[in-house]
């Protein structure tokens, strides 16, 4: 059902207040009830409507045993027709969630899922029909699967899940969505205000001396967070599904729209602390800590300090070394096509040339963009105000076209939207971001991959420079298996953990080996919302 008006409803009146998020722990062959259903919430002095599983945003966080099974009944009383996406599970494809595995829930309907949990780790849930809009309202929630194996993670005191998002509020209100398409094509939709489990300021507190588990999920549109805690120590134990090879004490780590990173954290001082987003401009506090003159017990200080190497992915390790050196089965291009706007110019006229995303970058050559990589297009005749502060200028022809190395160095990821308006503008019908299999040539849904259960396939992934916006993309696979990663730029991952995301960087080419597991018809996309709903996305089958 599509709504009739141009814009989804906003109004508050009569809603009922989001609450705080409850956590279930379930036991094997449980169920459990889940509802799609507006709220009103409270977003610093803004009161706005969003959408919750359960009231809460993020919905209940679900504890299940690693080999269990759960019956999850949902009914949709939401916006728009939907499905639940069980993100990273390998689980049986008709409760994959996607609108090519079942029919989407109607306003008013319901569909039940029968989840499976084969890998520990952190995972999540949301929508996969118009996730641009849905899933940026509030529908997200983490599921942990608590291992088998005791001593698959280090011991700590504690764990918390930590959602990481943002919204874009404007004048008080969430910047509007058109029911009919997806706006911000280009970028992605960026916030303004970041919310860690589901607020926009978070704060707990910890005892001196405690091991905290951090289960953290990047669950927005596009933004990549870059995450921090001056004055404890983190350790990174793990990410999209399981523990890592080598355990490693790290200052920050990246997480990449639908990634999660597993990091235990202790509070060796005690005090205030912040946990920080830093961009190369500035940070963001995400959550205030404070620790508590207080001895954490058990301790567990002289156990955080030792680090294991973890024999199930070391032997992972040691079976890659046919496929690092194999010619990948597969290459998939990421590619962005955008109809840009040229305007008259009189003939003859010198031209000047400019970024469409950033009007102050100009050249006198047809170059790229050095903040995003976008082509520069002809903007206006030499002579009117182009502000050209930043212009860039090129002396000999052997500067005509920057090469490769300059672009990949000049340019990396997009910590923020600075041309709103003009991402505001861009929808599927100017921005067309395209999957091209450079096998065949086949595009988006007319790639044809068919694969067997048992089969590993190294497919290449490469986010092409030629392209009329470069920029990082986060590419998923759905739950027909999970995978490693092989090379980046050819440099050998040097610390495996099973993924089902990848982060592509700008000109990057990725190697990844799929481990294929389950039969079906899986998707694999990237994961900003906006690309994923403007065509950069493929199907591809799994036999038995
Ligand atoms: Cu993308």
């Amino acid at each position: 059902m599509k709504p009739s008006s141009d814009h989804f409803p906003t109004e508050t009146a009569g809603l009922p207040t989001a609450q705080p998020v409850e956590s279930f722990q379930l036991d094997p062959g449980g169920h459990f009830d889940l509802r799609i259903a507006p709220v009103a919430k409270r977003l610093g002095n803004a009161m706005v409507r969003m959408l919750a599983y359960n009231g809460s945003i993020p919905g209940p966080t679900l504890r299940v045993r690693q080999g269990s099974e759960l019956v999850v009944n949902v009914v949709n009383d939401g916006d728009l027709e939907g499905t639940v996406h069980w993100h990273g599970l390998r689980l049986e494809n008709r409760y994959d969630g996607t609108a090519e595995t079942q029919r989407p829930m109607p306003v008013g309907g319901r569909f039940t899922y029968r989840l499976t949990f084969r890998d520990p780790g952190v995972y999540w849930y949301h929508p996969h029909i118009r996730e641009d809009y849905a899933q940026e309202m509030g529908l997200y929630g983490n599921i942990v699967v608590v291992p088998s194996e005791p001593d698959y993670w280090p011991a700590v005191n504690r764990e918390l899940t930590v959602t990481l998002d943002d919204i874009l509020v404007e004048d008080g209100r969430i910047a509007p969505f058109s029911p009919s398409h997806p706006t911000y094509t280009a970028m992605g939709r960026f916030g303004n205000v970041l919310l860690v489990n589901g607020e926009p300021e978070l704060a707990f507190v910890a005892r001196h001396g405690e091991v905290v588990r951090l289960y953290l999920t990047n669950t927005a549109n596009t933004r990549i967070f870059n995450v921090g805690l001056r004055g404890a120590r983190m350790k990174l134990v793990g990410g999209d599904s399981g523990h890592y090879e080598h355990e490693a004490f790290v200052d920050g780590v990246l997480i990449a729209p639908s990634e999660r990173v597993v990091l235990d954290v202790l509070f060796d001082q005690t005090g205030q602390l912040t946990l920080e987003h830093r961009t190369p401009n500035r940070s963001y506090a995400l959550a205030t800590i404070t620790v508590r003159d207080e001895l954490a017990q058990p301790s567990l200080a002289s156990q955080f300090g030792s680090l294991r190497t973890l024999s199930d992915m070391a032997a992972e390790r040691a079976r890659l070394s046919t496929y690092l050196e194999a010619e990948p089965e597969k290459t998939l291009a990421l590619v962005a096509e955008m109809d840009l706007a040229e305007p008259q110019l009189p003939p003859g006229a010198p031209v000047v040339y400019a970024c469409p995303m950033h009007p102050e970058v100009s050249s006198q050559q047809p170059d790229r963009c050095p903040k995003c990589g976008m082509k520069l297009v002809p903007a206006q005749p030499v002579g009117d105000a182009v502000p050209n502060e930043h212009a860039h200028s090129h002396s000999g022809p052997e500067n005509d076209e920057p090469t490769g190395e300059d672009v990949r160095h000049a340019i990396g990821i997009e910590w923020e939207d600075d041309m709103v308006e003009m991402n505001r503008m861009t929808t599927p019908a100017n921005m067309r971001w395209k999957l091209i299999d450079r096998g065949t040539g086949a595009e988006g849904m007319s790639i044809d991959w068919r694969f067997r259960v048992g089969d590993r396939v190294k497919i290449r992934l490469v986010n092409e420079m030629d392209s009329d916006h470069p920029m990082p993309h986060p590419f998923h696979v759905h739950g027909a298996g999970r995978f490693l990663i092989l090379c980046r730029d050819g440099v050998v991952e040097s610390n495996l953990v099973w993924k089902d995301t990848v982060l592509v960087s700008t000109g990057q080419t990725v190697d990844i080996l799929l481990d294929v597991t389950n039969p079906g018809l899986w998707m694999a996309h990237c994961h900003i919302a906006e690309h994923h709903e403007s065509g950069m996305m493929f199907s591809f089958r799994v036999d038995p």
